[in-house]
């Protein structure tokens, strides 16, 4: 990785404090020294194990020294906070990260190779904290990157789950998953603040008291209560010294025995109640926007969020503010509604714990929070039972009431009583049993709501959130989604990093706009030459790495042709597939063919619940077992699946595809993220108009973005005058022999019933209407197959989709949110002189 030599304080090796240095010779001694008296091991005995965490401390050290200057200046200052409250963060790992933003890469890497030791090697031990599912929590890391470069005070709040994401392997084409043991070998990276725990109530009941001025209050009597321990990691911003915190809460019991049962000598009794309390943050939901009524998953959110905002309640009263001043001091982020009984639970710290009036608590309420909706699938709407709610949350509940009477009240003001809409806007759903609809809680609560792509925004308008629209048009924004360029390019594509830094600097890596200069080298023979090198050698990797996983073998110099991404039915990994079969049946009926040779990547967990997306795997992997064993095929098609995808898989992968699959259903991929990160790597998007889809393609221009299919208009009409799938079939030879091939056990070994339940969704139902796009998306991939003939034609744009990708930078997306939303300044950090060592 290319970066200028950086001076530290080492000019003079003797006076480099061995905690902060970072010239070669401090890195190594430290390191060594870590290794000794952190692991204690030394080198005949240390394992690759103990290497990485004698570099994870060492990059560690230099990391609090940032940190702690960080935390002194905003408490000097009592700076304006961001809190990003997450239900999940997908970090991926730290340590390759933090060597980019510190930027001491190329110093470690050689301080690593003098030791005989190699640092690629040693960032793969490291177990990446899967603690999200997939886009949402992904998104909730970037954000950390770049509010830390752009020094915005932060504190990310949310979860720390025992057990992340589930580690997936593939057992005869099935998905099996396997619990992820992230913590079993210890975390470098958190420090544990019990001096900061906070205590959480659950269920019992509430009851009126006096208070000393005489006035009535509520109380909550509850029937149980959890510890919150705070662990706390620091988020680096690239090339500052801003190191922000990540603050993710564990639950404890509040006393290791209840000796009084002990007492009684009931020991299992006593001992039961620490197990059930630990419970709360064992395990991360798997399912990804899809809501499950399950209690332990409601109390995991009021857990964290009780947590959270407690915390910041702390924070205020060491800094001596008024609690009146709440919104003025936080700006909090509810990241979908996973967090949003936050708007229930600081009416009740306020009004309940700080005896504040209504009025002026609601107030602070609302000024305090702003909503971000990521999806408009009505299956992902969280919804709790009033049976539940009432049992977890009493209080809570009644809170709600009072909100949603007082609400319901302006709405009669300015519509009229009209039950209908009335109805429709109620915080209770009475339509079908009753429910609490944590979206509208968190409308009604917030001062601004945004989606995360413009298509997504004005659909969240026009549709979910149209009353609210109507009651309040003001709150309404749209922030598009982006991505860390730092992860996504410097630290997984450092060739094409190095190539864009030698031509233009490296100004592009704060400020991704820039990343256009390379427009001019579009057409330039020997860019391209270095262009197409280095994504041929991302390639070879990628490769390697197939080989290696799968056992099977793929030609680099094929069309890599990529979906990665969860497993869903909207997101259509079964059209992809019935792209293969048809690549498949023509070469078999013309065996000589001269096609554009093709290796199909795919890779995705599916929610363990989620039948049909299991079978969609079992189908990939089927169609692949015969397609990659047929020697009339040969090297001319290759399809695989790629088990267990998550950050650190997902590195690779980015740099080294040709072309990159966004194929949801129009209007129901809420923006992607994805997306960006193909095409800033030079991928091409075969893609509908859906989600970012259609504004990386007005960035990157039509003529280098191959659309296809039906538009969200199309899809409505379609629907409205009556969809008939089999039509198509019956229509459509090509489709027709992939069906029927598919239902025949053509690739289950004659089993007909296997795929029975995909096949006759497909012909019946298609709710996400594959085979309507079906057709339009083979004649796009047969454009995609002859333009990249064309080698100059494609790494034109290719290049220059890379170099018009500027606005997909999360960097981008947070300046707004900073102004937009949160009304956020940055906060420099200065380092303390640096405490010199004695040599
Ligand atoms: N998304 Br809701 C998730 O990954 N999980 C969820 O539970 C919900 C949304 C995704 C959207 O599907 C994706 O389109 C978007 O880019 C991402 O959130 C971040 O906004």
């Amino acid at each position: 990785i290319q970066e200028p030599q950086l001076q530290g304080q080492d000019v003079g090796m003797q006076c480099e404090d061995d905690r902060t240095g970072i010239g070669v010779e401090t890195l190594k001694r430290a390191f060594l020294d870590n290794l000794f008296y952190v692991q204690g091991k030394f080198p005949a005995l240390a394992t690759k194990h103990d290497y990485y965490m004698a570099l994870a401390y060492t990059v560690r050290d230099r990391l609090l020294q940032r940190w702690v200057n960080t935390a002194a200046i905003y408490t000097q200052e009592g700076s304006r906070t961001v809190a990003y409250l997450s239900a999940e963060f997908l970090m991926g790992p730290h340590l390759g990260n933090n060597l980019i933003n510190l930027g001491i890469y190329n110093q470690v890497q050689q301080a690593m190779t003098e030791l005989k030791l190699d640092l690629k090697e040693l960032l793969a031990k490291e177990e990446e904290p899967g603690l999200g599912n997939g886009g949402l929590g992904r998104l909730a890391a970037c954000y950390l990157d770049s509010l830390a470069s752009l020094e915005i005070p932060t504190l990310g709040y949310g979860i720390r789950y025992e057990f992340g994401i589930f580690d997936q392997i593939i057992r005869n084409g099935w998905q099996v998953e396997k619990t992820d043991k992230w913590l079993r070998y210890g975390n470098p990276w958190e420090i544990a603040r019990p001096e900061w725990a906070v205590s959480v109530k659950f269920g019992g009941r509430t009851e009126a008291h006096k208070n000393a001025q005489g006035r009535y209050q509520v109380r909550w009597v509850p029937h149980k209560v959890v510890l919150g321990i705070p662990y706390d990691t620091p988020i680096l911003g690239y090339k500052v010294n801003t190191a922000n915190t990540l603050r993710l809460w564990k639950a404890e019991a509040p006393e290791s025995f209840d000796f009084e049962a002990f007492n009684r000598g009931n020991y299992y009794g006593a001992v039961d109640q620490k197990v059930t309390s630990e419970n709360l943050t064992k395990v991360l939901y798997p399912n990804d926007e899809t809501y499950e009524g399950k209690q332990l998953r409601l109390e995991q959110q009021y857990f964290f969020v009780s947590c959270a905002l407690q915390d910041m309640l702390r924070i205020m009263l060491r800094q001596k503010l008024p609690l009146e001043q709440f919104h003025e001091k936080f700006a909090v982020q509810l990241n979908d509604t996973h967090p949003a009984i936050a708007v229930a639970e600081l009416m009740r710290l306020l009004l309940d714990e700080h005896e504040m009036d209504w009025e002026p608590a609601w107030e602070i309420t609302q000024k305090t929070f702003g909503y971000t909706n990521h999806t408009l699938l009505p299956e992902a709407l969280e919804k709790w039972s009033l049976k539940l709610f009432s049992s977890l949350l009493p209080r809570h509940l009644e809170i709600i009431y009072e909100i949603n009477w007082r609400f319901l009240e302006q709405v009669r003001h300015k519509f009229g009583t009209d039950e209908g809409r009335i109805g429709r806007l109620s915080l209770i759903d009475e339509n079908d049993g009753k429910f609490v609809r944590m979206a509208h809680l968190a409308c009604v609560g917030s001062h601004r709501i945004n989606g995360v792509a413009e298509l997504h925004s004005e659909l969240l308008k026009k549709t979910t959130l149209l009353d609210f629209y109507e009651f309040f048009p003001e709150k309404f924004t749209n922030v598009t989604n982006g991505v860390t360029p730092r992860r996504w390019i410097v630290l997984s594509n450092p060739k094409l990093a190095n190539l864009i830094t030698s031509c233009i600097g490296d100004s592009w890596i704060k400020h991704l706009e820039d990343v256009q200069q390379i427009e001019t080298f579009a057409q330039d023979p020997g860019f391209q030459k270095e262009w197409q090198q280095i994504k041929r050698e991302n390639k070879v990797n990628v490769a390697s790495i197939l080989l290696d996983r799968t056992g099977v073998k793929v030609d680099p110099d094929s069309l890599f042709d990529i979906q990665v991404k969860r497993i869903h039915q909207y997101k259509r990994q079964h059209l992809n597939i019935l792209h293969a079969i048809t690549l498949y049946n023509q070469i078999k009926q013309n065996p000589n063919l001269d096609i554009t040779p093709r290796t199909l990547i795919f890779a995705g967990k599916a929610a363990p619940g989620y039948y049909i997306a299991k079978l969609i795997i079992k189908l990939i992997d089927s169609v692949a077992d015969v397609v990659n064993k047929d020697p009339d095929i040969g090297d001319r098609l290759k399809v695989v699946f790629l088990p267990d995808y998550n950050v650190k898989n997902s590195q690779p992968i980015y740099p080294a595809a040709d072309l990159s699959e966004q194929i949801s259903t129009a209007g129901k991929e809420a923006s992607g993220t994805g997306n960006m990160k193909f095409a800033m790597n030079g991928a091409l998007t075969i893609g509908t108009l859906d989600g970012a889809n259609i504004e990386i393609r007005n960035a990157v221009g039509a003529e280098n973005f191959f659309l296809f299919g039906l538009t969200t208009e199309d899809v409505g009409a379609l629907r409205l005058t009556g969809y008939r799938p089999w039509e198509y079939y019956e229509a459509n030879p090509q489709l027709k022999q992939a069906i029927d091939q598919i239902a025949s056990g053509y690739f289950s070994h004659g089993d007909r019933r296997l795929f029975k339940p995909l096949v006759d969704l497909l012909l019946d139902k298609d709710p996400f209407m594959l085979m309507a796009d079906y057709q339009p998306y083979i004649d796009c991939q047969q454009q995609v197959s002859q333009t990249y003939r064309d080698r100059d034609r494609w790494l034109q744009m290719s290049i220059l989709n890379t170099a018009r990708m500027g606005k997909f930078s999360s960097d981008r997306a947070i300046r707004e949110y900073c102004q937009q939303i949160w009304k956020v300044k940055p906060v420099p950090v200065q380092l303390a002189a640096a405490k010199t060592g004695d040599g």
